[in-house]
């Protein structure tokens, strides 16, 4: 017995000098994302008491137990709900301004905010102001805000601040603003409930059972995006179909609209262009066909009597097999125009996607979104944004940023990222996407108009309209994304949307905050290893600029061997280029002159690989094998060791998060380490099948030191994945 409590000495000592809320509930699935609310220590609840003791707001309060029917109302909720986790005891709504009251009020709710000076006129319509102030003679935290959303955007954000433990609440002053105005979540979910590139189980949509039956989960939905400043979402998959378009469809996405609509989140739809001729309402689904542009206007009129606040359209044309206005020979302006035309009385938006490329065009793939979109800067209606990807190829674990990116001044650009994983691993790998969001709105273009970030905030030559998108890794899963590291990809994409410059470190610090634990300790170690995660990933599948070496149709795995799929622009050769002589495509002059794309400054860099960052070396250029590397190693030894230290660095994520298993509750640190087991595996994967192919083409010998892969060439060539998840 003795020996035993001996035994269990340390693990007592560490549970008593943890704060409150570092062990508390063992079977936590996720659910709750980021507003989890768990009990604060017990000397910050005393201090954030004082301040926050009870609501005062203006306007109807929601009847009991039903859900908010308004943003104040969704605000008062959820800061009821936030401060009594908080806090362990729910704050009262009083009737009037009170000492340590949060005050939530608009100009047109309060006039006497006017004569404070709160210069709220900085903030626009969705910013908020938090603030110790004195009110009525008395103390109060204030939330103030042009509009009821700005409040319930502002209650989150003094929400978010006491869950990640700032300092308290006596000196707060504090105002924020989004830097881009359509900050939306592209959903590719398929109407059977399927999603395109989901891993995360079937589409929160229930399709089938919408209208009538609105799943509590759209109000959790909710509030998440809520949190974060999302203020659109596209319902379903790019890839569309006519039925959506049609009355039943119209229906579903309307009482889910009326679910978003409290929380300030307006729904869109994916139209499939040839829908009218598929419905077989029009001979054609010629854009310039007076009655094709006719149905577009009665059914876009149709739409908005459902949906008064109806975004718009998002529209894939010509794309992958996707219909669109070329197959009656007009151009992408041509058909965007006509769409945005019959959404521009009810000032709706058509988000028409860049992402085009041809295999009858031998061009390189990389240069034909710019080749065909650039020469129609400033002939797109003034509702019309063009939503580009982050790099020019196709999400990839790193590419440069697109070079349409600062090209088209006189064209509102959407940022198109993806959420969801298809290339990074699924939601099986640890991968931390804030960094490489950042990485791409960090880019100088140097087109003089500053990074990407600066470029989207900017906008177009005399427009308001800016935007960004993200493709959802959103799910049935308890847990929504599939694994609970990947919320926090959700979570960085909202608030990049937000504040495209804000700090992907940052972020993750906030985001481990709130979902794990708030102890430092936990924080500091699972921001560590979040940050080091997307580079780990790089590394084991496509380094130093390597790209598009996935499995073919499921993109899970390695195949860099494919070459004999039907387009060349689908085969992994068809990217890196590996013989006997070297590796990479040559994007310079000497090759297919990709670079010539990008504004002088930028080309010219990447015009020599001696002065391209080495992490995009073979993106842009073919290199022989002994080239000499920075490192002083040659390309071949070099690329051996990025491939080794990505696994190294999956190993270390593993040991960092064994580390952490006091701090973590155990439901969800048992999960997270059964993944990055998986994770560890598929990265050796990666590396061995990588090098037993790249070893066969180059001939080279492994240098000394360096382990052999696993198995045979021929083993890796026979794996098969008929039943990988996202197929859509
Ligand atoms: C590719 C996906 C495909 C999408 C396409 C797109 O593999 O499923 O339909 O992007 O963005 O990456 O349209």
């Amino acid at each position: 017995m003795k020996t035993m409590f001996k035994a269990l000495m340390p693990l007592l000592a560490l549970l008593l000098a943890m704060p409150a809320h570092a062990v508390q509930g063992a079977t936590e699935d996720g659910y709750d994302l980021w507003l989890r609310y768990r009990p604060m220590d017990k000397a910050a609840r005393v201090q954030v008491r004082a301040a926050a003791s009870s609501i005062v707001a203006f306007g109807p309060a929601a009847p009991a137990g039903s859900a908010p029917a308004s943003p104040v109302q969704a605000a008062v909720a959820e800061l009821q709900r936030g401060l009594g986790g908080l806090l362990g005891k729910e704050p009262p709504l009083a009737a009037s301004v009170q000492d340590g009251a949060v005050v939530l009020a608009t100009p047109a709710s309060m006039p006497a905010l006017s004569g404070m000076d709160l210069k709220l006129e900085t903030l626009g319509r969705e910013g908020y102001l938090l603030r110790s102030t004195r009110l009525q003679g008395h103390k109060v935290t204030l939330v103030a805000a042009n509009s009821d959303i700005g409040l319930l955007y502002g209650s989150y954000a003094l929400l978010r601040k006491i869950g990640i433990g700032a300092e308290g609440l006596a000196a707060l002053d504090e105002r924020s603003a989004p830097k881009l105005q359509l900050r939306v979540l592209n959903h590719w979910d398929n109407l059977d409930r399927t999603v395109e590139r989901g891993y995360a189980g079937e589409s929160i949509w229930n399709w089938w059972a919408l209208p009538e039956v609105r799943d509590r989960r759209y109000l959790d939905y909710a509030r998440a995006n809520a949190s974060l400043g999302i203020n659109g979402t596209v319902l379903n998959n790019v890839n569309s179909k006519p039925d959506i378009l049609t009355a039943p469809w119209i229906a579903k996405a309307a009482a889910v609209a009326e679910s978003l609509r409290p929380y300030g989140i307006k729904v869109y739809l994916s139209a499939r262009f040839s829908t009218p001729l598929e419905l077989g309402a029009t001979k054609t689904a010629d854009p310039l066909d007076p009655a094709v542009a006719a149905w577009w206007k009665a059914k876009a009129d149709e739409i908005y009597k459902s949906i008064p606040d109806f975004g718009g359209f998002l529209v894939k044309a010509n794309s992958e097999g996707q219909p669109g206005p070329q197959d009656y020979h007009r151009s992408h302006a041509d058909g965007a125009n006509m769409l945005a035309k019959a959404v521009a009385p009810h000032k709706g938006v058509v988000m028409w996607r860049a992402f085009v490329y041809a295999h009858e065009k031998p061009d390189d793939r990389a240069k034909q979104a710019y080749s065909e979109f650039k020469p129609l800067d400033g002939t797109f209606d003034a509702n019309v944004l063009v939503q580009v990807k982050n790099g020019a190829i196709d999400f990839q674990p790193r590419e440069p940023a697109h070079p349409l990116f600062g090209a088209m001044p006189n064209t509102p650009l959407m940022m198109e990222f993806q959420i969801t994983k298809e290339y990074l691993g699924y939601a099986t790998h640890l991968a931390y996407l804030g960094t490489m969001y950042q990485e791409t709105l960090g880019t100088d273009m140097h087109t003089g108009a500053g990074t990407v970030a600066q470029i989207l905030e900017a906008g177009a030559q005399g427009s308001k309209l800016t935007g960004i998108a993200g493709v959802a890794n959103i799910g049935s899963e308890r847990n929504w994304s599939g694994s609970h590291f990947d919320q926090a990809n959700w979570y960085a994409f909202g608030r990049l949307a937000w504040n495209p410059q804000a700090d992907a470190r940052a972020l993750a610090r906030e985001w481990a905050a709130q979902t794990f634990s708030a102890a430092p300790a936990a924080v500091a170690q699972v921001t560590d290893m979040m940050m080091m995660s997307r580079e780990a990933v790089v590394n084991y599948m496509t380094p130093l600029g390597l790209h598009h070496l996935m499995g073919t149709g499921h993109h899970h795995g390695p195949a860099p061997w494919v070459a004999n799929l039907e387009r060349p622009d689908w085969n992994p050769v068809y990217y890196h280029r590996a013989d006997k002589g070297g590796i990479g495509f040559d994007r310079s002059a000497s090759g297919s002159n990709a670079v010539a794309q990008y504004a002088p400054g930028l080309a010219r860099q990447y015009a020599d690989p001696r002065s391209t960052p080495e992490t995009m070396l073979l993106w842009f250029h073919h290199l022989p094998w002994d080239y000499k590397m920075a490192s002083g190693r040659k390309l071949w030894e070099e690329l051996l060791v990025r491939y080794d230290s990505g696994v190294a660095q999956v190993d270390d994520m593993r040991q960092r998060w064994a580390r952490l298993k006091p701090l973590i509750d155990a439901r969800r640190h048992e999960d997270v380490a059964v993944l990055l087991d998986k994770q560890y595996q598929e990265a050796v994967w990666w590396r061995d099948a990588s090098i037993a192919y790249f070893q066969s083409v180059s001939g080279l010998a492994l240098p000394a030191g360096v382990k052999a892969p696993g198995m045979p060439l021929d083993y890796y060539k026979s794996l098969k994945f008929p039943y990988a998840p996202g197929r859509g």
